[in-house]
């Protein structure tokens, strides 16, 4: 029987890209995002790979939500082998005194908060059956800071201190926990963080090989297909040009 992966934020970014790498390699794949049309669009691209997807319209910031369409899944749908938490964003860019606190709740509210509500809806299956995957989407901004980082680093450092805690939790119920780290990625992350300004997105990566989500996918998938027996904790990917959130090289 096909293992099953139910990956949070797939209709952009990371998300989709770990949806299609792991419904082209045998999985049957659960998608979920906001965006009815994008998951849609994408399920019936998954269908051809022969592999069988499910579609769940849900926003994580909203709690009832999570729990009502997580445990209300089809039994042939219950048996969740792998999450991926990549639902997320970055919202405005600003020092402490001026923040958008509505930016502030947005990321607050999905990247911890939808996180949490995600994992405590999936994780008594894993528990129950003895044995699951979560994979967390933090970032490197989680693990040093930047000026007008402030929130999101933050709510990405929470992510990291999560997952290594969850992963003591759950050490008895061998259950895997890894914590991926990336760096600059070329998704639709600058776009959602600068509210749809194009160009203030496009120069976040002026000069710079940024990582494709397909980079990300890869390695992702690397990480959930090892033996039984290994689990990688923790993983930090970044362009070859950034060595920190602080240390980029750019070409002209
Ligand atoms: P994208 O903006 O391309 O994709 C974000 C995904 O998250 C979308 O599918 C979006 O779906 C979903 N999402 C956002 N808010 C919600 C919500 N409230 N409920 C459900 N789904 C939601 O960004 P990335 O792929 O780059 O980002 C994915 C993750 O990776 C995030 O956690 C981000 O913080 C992290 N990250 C990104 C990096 C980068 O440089 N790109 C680097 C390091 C980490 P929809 O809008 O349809 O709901
Ligand atoms: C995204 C990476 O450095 O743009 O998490 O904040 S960064």
């Amino acid at each position: 029987m096909n293992k099953i992966v139910m990956v949070t934020g797939a209709t952009a970014g990371f998300g989709r890209a770990v949806a299609a790498k792991f419904s082209q390699n045998g999985f049957n794949t659960i998608i979920t995002g906001r965006r009815k049309e994008r998951l849609d669009e994408l399920q019936k691209e998954l269908l051809s790979h022969g592999n069988k997807v499910l579609s769940l319209h849900f926003d994580v910031r909203k709690k009832d939500e999570v729990f009502s369409v997580i445990n209300n899944l089809a039994p042939e749908w219950k048996d969740i082998d792998i999450l991926v938490n990549n639902a997320g964003l970055a919202a405005g860019l600003s020092h402490i005194d001026a923040g958008d606190t509505d930016d502030w709740e947005r990321m607050i509210d999905t990247n911890i908060k939808g996180l949490l509500y995600v994992t405590r809806a999936v994780a008594p299956g894993m528990v129950a059956r003895g044995r699951g995957h979560i994979i967390n989407i933090g970032s490197i901004a989680g693990r040093d800071v930047y000026e007008n980082g402030n929130v999101y680093c933050a709510t990405k450092s929470a992510v990291d201190s999560l997952s290594k805690s969850i992963r003591i939790d759950l050490l008895k119920n061998n259950i895997k926990v890894t914590h991926i780290a990336p760096g600059m990625a070329d998704t639709e992350f600058s776009l959602v963080r600068f509210k749809g300004d194009e160009t203030k997105a496009r120069s976040v990566y002026k000069g710079i090989d940024a990582l494709t989500a397909e980079d990300v996918a890869d390695v992702i998938f690397f990480c959930a297909t090892l033996p039984a027996h290994v689990c990688i904790n923790d993983l930090v990917i970044t362009p070859t040009q950034q060595a920190g959130v602080n240390h980029n090289f750019r070409k002209d």
